[in-house]
């Protein structure tokens, strides 16, 4: 009675349900579907995935479920480029290459390229940053933060956490207000031009996105226009439970496949499917950056790789700092095919060290005499030149090369302990790029390009010693450091650190000082701040709010917070001396600290401060 259903049913949907019926418990649902999602069954059966309706009760239970797989499986098709049967067909051919112990590099020998060295605050250097910020306003800022970071295992997505903890600024907004000095800085120095707003894309997935709104939202942006600003979610993809590409279900619910990330590389096919390279075009940009979530340092080497792009005409510039072998950022590579071809590319960490064994260098991925390893390490900041990327993507829809990377039960390679999936790396971009595009790197120093906060405490605390540890601790006092080591090139005298251990990570701890990015966004910004006698001490707390404050002949032994508006023109001096901030020791286990402060494993004790606030409009003296 119910076949006859069914097949009464589907003879009036013109849909013929042969291919169910082997499948009888398949078969007995089908009447429950919509024509499309009969074509979706199909192309399920056809590409192997039967076993996904095997435990189907009879029509009558859980039929919302069904139903609600197929919207599962209809979301699954339609946001991977050339939809779920494509998917399955690459994974195919992954996993049979990764069973077969299938080198991906197999036929290329590794080199090390060149590309741009820039050492901060000198000519050269000064030189790209003004090249850097006049283009700047002809650029377009991506940030990918879909990631959940499970290396960190913070509660809360990163992009809230604190990249210091003296103003309490989050990574968020300290993006936002970088990238709006930016606009500011690039429309001062073209004056008679047209002011233009620097798009903010912000990737989420389903793990942020909710919250990255309601953190934009509860702090209206961050002072950018919520024009200005573009949320772009990334899907997950279907995991897969055997080297045949069967879609594994979701062990909490029969009726929904699992799922997870597919990496950040993601990015490329959602901004092209967007429209909005396009729109970029129209409205005269020239460049798109690519950052992640977490590194406060960041846009302290911006101003610089915008100009080594512009000035170099690169397609691709990646941004780079010098890799400790065994560090976990990848390294950039040359790699020279036998057949003659050739590119530079980052090699992903755990790659890069099986690569070189196997090319004739038996140590692996190990330092040279610089103390470093000989590959520049990648810090997954790109900047692509707009015309040559739409040109490709035209190509390529924004589909990436992707791998995929089991962890099988035993050498046979037949099973998984878990299930996997298809990743994708937004930095294997230019490995579909012709042998004409010009893919270059720049070098910058660890200390004013790098510093993310990505490992927990624990690990952290294991990491090998002279490894950095990404870690909250690291990143906060890395701030700390690249500010003294600039005032001190601009002619400030900053007291030497101490060194501390917090969280079982010893670091180095200089005078707390922070300013916002409106105060001093390139070296030379900072360098016509600064003048006379200026002195830090070690146990200093500063912090700069307002663009123009200008210190001069300032002595500082204490706390000091210096705020102003940009109406206001603010000139502190003399010595200032009081009990200031102390760092107080919190350890990561202790759980009545709230968790973004002791993951750093320290807070700021506020014992004694000098505070000044410029309200109003006009020019101001603070001599203490
Ligand atoms: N991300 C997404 O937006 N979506 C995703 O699905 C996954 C991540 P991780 P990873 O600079 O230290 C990268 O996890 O992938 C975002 C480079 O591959 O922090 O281990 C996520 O939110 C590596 O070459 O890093 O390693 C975050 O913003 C090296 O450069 C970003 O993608 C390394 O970063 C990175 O995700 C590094």
């Amino acid at each position: 009675m119910e076949a006859a259903v069914a097949t009464e049913s589907l003879s009036k949907l013109n849909i013929n349900g042969d291919f169910a019926s082997s499948l009888p418990n398949l078969h007995k649902n089908l009447h429950l579907l919509s024509p499309q999602q009969v074509e979706l069954a199909e192309m399920l059966v056809e590409k192997g995935q039967s076993h996904l309706f095997e435990h189907w009760p009879e029509p009558g239970v859980d039929d919302g479920e069904k139903k609600a797989f197929f919207d599962q499986v209809a979301r699954l098709n339609s946001s991977y480029p050339g939809g779920l049967a494509s998917y399955i067909k690459i994974a195919r051919e992954l996993l049979a290459d990764s069973k077969a112990g299938k080198n991906p590099f197999d036929g290329f020998t590794p080199s090390v390229p060149t590309g741009e060295n820039l050492s901060h605050g000198d000519e050269n250097f000064i030189k790209f940053e003004e090249a850097g910020v006049k283009e700047a306003q002809n650029a377009a800022f991506v940030l990918v933060a879909g990631g959940l970071g499970e290396r960190l295992g913070y509660n809360g997505i990163k992009v809230a956490l604190p990249f210091e903890t003296i103003t309490g600024t989050c990574f968020l907004q300290n993006y936002i207000e970088s990238v709006l000095a930016l606009q500011e800085a690039s429309y001062r120095m073209t004056q008679g031009g047209q002011k233009k707003e620097i798009p903010f894309v912000i990737m989420t997935s389903d793990d942020t996105h909710a919250r990255t709104v309601e953190l934009l939202e509860s702090h209206s942006y961050f002072g950018m226009k919520p024009t200005q600003v573009k949320l772009l979610k990334q899907e997950k993809v279907a995991c897969l439970e055997d080297n045949d590409a069967r879609l594994a279900l979701d062990p909490q619910n029969k009726f929904r496949v699992q799922t997870k990330p597919h990496g950040h590389g993601d990015v490329h096919s959602l901004l092209y499917s967007s429209g909005l390279l396009y729109e970029w075009r129209d409205a005269g940009l020239r460049w798109v950056l690519f950052f992640q979530d977490t590194n406060g340092l960041l846009f302290k080497a911006i101003p610089a790789s915008i100009g080594v792009s512009a000035t170099k005409g690169y397609h691709v510039n990646s941004l780079a700092v010098p890799r400790k072998a065994k560090e976990a950022i990848g390294g950039i590579t040359k790699l020279t095919h036998t057949d003659g071809r050739s590119m530079v590319i980052n090699v992903e960490y755990n790659q890069l060290d099986p690569l070189l064994r196997a090319t004739g260098f038996p140590d692996g991925d190990v330092n040279c005499e610089t103390g470093y390893s000989p590959f520049p390490g990648n810090i997954n900041q790109l900047i692509l030149e707009l015309d040559a990327y739409i040109e490709e993507l035209k190509k390529t829809g924004g589909g990436i090369k992707e791998f995929v990377n089991p962890k099988y039960k035993d050498a046979s390679k037949t099973s998984f302990k878990s299930s996997t999936r298809l990743e994708c790396m937004m930095q294997d971009y230019p490995k579909t790029l012709p042998p004409s595009a010009r893919v270059g790197f720049t070098v910058m120093d660890t200390w004013l390009a790098y510093a993310p906060v990505k490992n927990n405490p624990e690990d952290a605390a294991k990491v090998p010693k002279g490894n950095p540890y990404h870690s909250a601790t690291s990143g906060e006092m890395a701030i700390y450091r690249a500010n003294s080591l600039i005032l001190r090139k601009a002619g400030v005298q900053v007291d030497n650190p101490v060194n501390e251990v917090f969280n079982g990570q010893e670091v180095e701890v200089w005078p707390r000082i922070v300013w916002k990015p409106t105060w001093g966004l390139t070296f030379a910004d900072i360098r016509s701040k600064v003048s006379g006698n200026c002195s830090i001490t070690q146990r200093s707390t500063l912090a700069i709010k307002g663009q123009n404050i200008f210190v001069k002949d300032l002595f500082l032994d204490g706390a000091l917070m210096i705020d102003s508006i940009d109406e206001a023109e603010v000139k502190v001096g003399g010595s200032v001396q009081n009990k200031g901030w102390i760092l107080e020791k919190v350890d990561y286990k202790d759980t009545s600290v709230p968790e973004e402060i002791r993951i750093r494993g320290f807070r700021f004790k506020k014992i004694e401060q000098l505070e000044k606030h410029c309200t109003e409009p006009g020019k101001f003296e603070l001599k203490a």
